[in-house]
């Protein structure tokens, strides 16, 4: 009686665990189904990279809003004839194709290797490991066994990524739902280490009377001339000032030095409560370093379908 009430509640905690999909994901997935996929979409990375470095900010940017939309699953990366998928959401014009192309030609690369077999989504969070590690960042192992999405709509990304003029209260609460801590969250943002920013998106800062006390007086100025107020809306700009090109924790020296792009940024180093994390940061590439890779598996996590749930797209384009 014991026994069978028992084994009842195993099997009933089972059945619930696989019913939400708790299947976890774990590094080596594809050890015995397709062995080399990490190394196939390395070299697609590399190549990409060294055709242009556009690669990585577009990459590493695209697995942040595919995580945060649907969670990983490549909802991002559906087409859309109709101009109502995901990627249409406001935020589209700023992706870059550079991201879409890379996971499209890893996924070519890899289905070559072994059809059918490796998710758009894992693609995708392999290649967004690999821009940061190709790029001076930190190496980590990343995890795999995520399973492509079936829902991608541009009604559905509103409220749930990050604008640049957000509060510090506004950031934590947008990244605990995707259970990231202020740590994590600080340690994400040092993404904006490498890529650029459309004028719009900081205007605002620049041009306000009276000047905002968070951004240097020399740095205001040198945005003014690359942003005049007129400025073409496709005109963008680095936004790490000092290196663009390398993945290092330039963004958080930035930060003190008053020199970051956004609200968003520079309010992780005027509020007491995420300063510390930033100075600690700037002074200790090692915290930096062991905290981004730690956040970036973390991302990596969010709301991920595994097991039976979603699809391994043929086409990172295209729903099966
Ligand atoms: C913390 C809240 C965040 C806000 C408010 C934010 C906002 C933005 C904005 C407004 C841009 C400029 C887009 C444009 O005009 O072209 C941008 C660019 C970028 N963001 Fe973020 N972001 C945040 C967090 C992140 C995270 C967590 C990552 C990745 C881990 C990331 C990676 C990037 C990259 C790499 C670029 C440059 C894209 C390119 O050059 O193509 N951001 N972000
Ligand atoms: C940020 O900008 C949006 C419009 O883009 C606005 O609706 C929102 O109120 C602003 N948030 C803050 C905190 O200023
Ligand atoms: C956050 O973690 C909880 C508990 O593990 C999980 O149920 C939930 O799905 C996670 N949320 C996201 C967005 O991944
Ligand atoms: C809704 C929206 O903003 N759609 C735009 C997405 O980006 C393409 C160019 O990449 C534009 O043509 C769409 O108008």
């Amino acid at each position: 009686m014991e026994v069978g009430r028992g084994l009842c509640v195993v099997v009933v905690l089972l059945v619930t665990a696989m019913g939400q999909g708790d299947a976890q994901l774990r590094q080596g997935f594809y050890g015995l189904t397709c062995p080399l996929v990490e190394g196939i979409v390395r070299q697609t990375v590399a190549t990409k990279i060294s055709q242009t470095f556009t690669t990585v900010p577009a990459t590493l940017r695209l697995f942040f809003h595919d995580c945060f939309v649907e969670g990983c699953d490549a909802s991002v990366l559906i087409a859309s004839p109709n101009g109502d998928a995901e990627k249409d959401a406001d935020d589209n014009l700023s992706l870059a194709g550079d991201g879409f192309d890379t996971v499209i030609k890893a996924k070519t690369a890899v289905e070559a290797a072994c059809p059918g077999v490796v998710s758009c989504a894992d693609i995708l969070a392999i290649a967004a490991r690999d821009v940061v590690v190709l790029s001076g960042g930190p190496v980590f192992p990343v995890e795999l066994g995520r399973r492509d999405g079936h829902v991608s709509q541009k009604l559905r990304v509103a409220g749930n990524l990050p604008l640049p003029n957000f509060t510090l209260d506004e950031l934590n609460s947008m990244f605990q739902r995707n259970n990231l801590s202020q740590t994590d969250m600080v340690a994400l943002s040092g993404a904006h280490t490498v890529g650029f920013s459309h004028c719009n998106r900081f205007s605002s800062r620049i041009y306000s009377n009276p000047p905002d006390p968070t951004v240097d007086p020399a740095y205001a100025q040198q945005l003014r001339s690359s942003c005049p107020s007129n400025v073409d809306p496709s005109v963008a700009v680095n936004m790490d000032p000092t290196t663009p090109n390398v993945f290092d924790n330039a963004y958080y020296s930035n930060l003190v030095a008053r020199k970051g792009m956004f609200t968003s940024d520079e309010v992780l180093f005027s509020s007491s409560q995420s300063r510390g994390t930033v100075v600690d940061f700037a002074n200790n590439p090692a915290d930096f370093a062991t905290a981004f890779a730690a956040a970036m598996v973390k991302l990596g996590r969010t709301g991920v379908k595994t097991g039976e749930q979603g699809e391994i797209r043929r086409d990172c384009a295209a729903f099966n």
